[in-house]
């Protein structure tokens, strides 16, 4: 299948989340040097309508690029937990409320998995980035990482879920770990690996 290639020049990231632009201008250094975020350009952000990570992942992209007139890149993203049947999921960024205070987030899975006299579950994260251009058309790749949960939340690295998440095959949180050894195995790298190799030039 072939896929639109990134055209060069300006890349717009259509995120509004600090921690997510820290770990995409990480991810993305090597292949742009213009890369600017919908919140430095005052971009709105667009409500997230889609019922899928990809849906509003590419609403996201699609808005950013049509507006700036850039190709554009978003991510949506969320961790999945098995026991609350997949929440909060495409709502994740909504449980840490308006203040986006994820302790409360995190408090409220574990509330959540207290009420089944549970105390952890397998989860996962799960991210779906899209490169929007100008004319509408975007290209969308998911990347997942799986794990389970631990309480309480342990490490202040990384963002969001992270102090809770523990990927498979490790006993730290990925808000323990350094991020060069969450960027070799999370969600988002994932989701990055294919984009790149679908899109962009090496
Ligand atoms: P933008 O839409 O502006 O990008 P947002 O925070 O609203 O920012 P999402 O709708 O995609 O983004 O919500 C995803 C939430 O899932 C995010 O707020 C995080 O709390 C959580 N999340 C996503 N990736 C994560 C990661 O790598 N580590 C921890 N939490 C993560």
């Amino acid at each position: 299948m072939s896929h639109r290639r990134f055209p060069g020049g300006r890349l717009v990231v259509a995120t509004h989340n600090p921690g997510k632009l820290v770990e995409l201008r990480e991810l993305f250094a090597p292949f742009t040097h213009d890369l600017v975020s919908a919140g430095e350009l005052g971009l709105p952000e667009p409500e997230e309508t889609g019922l899928t990570f990809i849906a509003n992942a590419e609403l996201k992209a699609r808005a950013a690029a049509t507006v700036s007139g850039h190709t554009s890149l978003a991510d949506d993203s969320g961790l999945c937990v098995t026991a609350l049947g997949g929440d909060p999921g495409i709502y994740s960024a909504r449980w840490a409320g308006p203040d986006k205070d994820f302790r409360h987030a995190m408090q409220r899975v574990e509330t959540g998995l207290k009420a089944k006299g549970l105390k952890t579950s397998p989860a996962y994260f799960i991210c779906a980035l899209s490169l929007g251009f100008p004319d509408g058309t975007c290209e969308t790749f998911e990347g997942r990482i799986d794990g389970t949960l631990t309480f309480p939340p342990r490490g202040t690295r990384g963002f969001g879920y992270d102090p809770i998440f523990v990927p498979e095959g490790f006993d730290t949180t990925f808000g323990e770990m350094d991020p060069a050894a969450k960027h070799a195995m999370s969600h988002r790298a994932r989701a990055f690996a294919q984009l790149i190799a679908a899109c962009f030039d090496a």
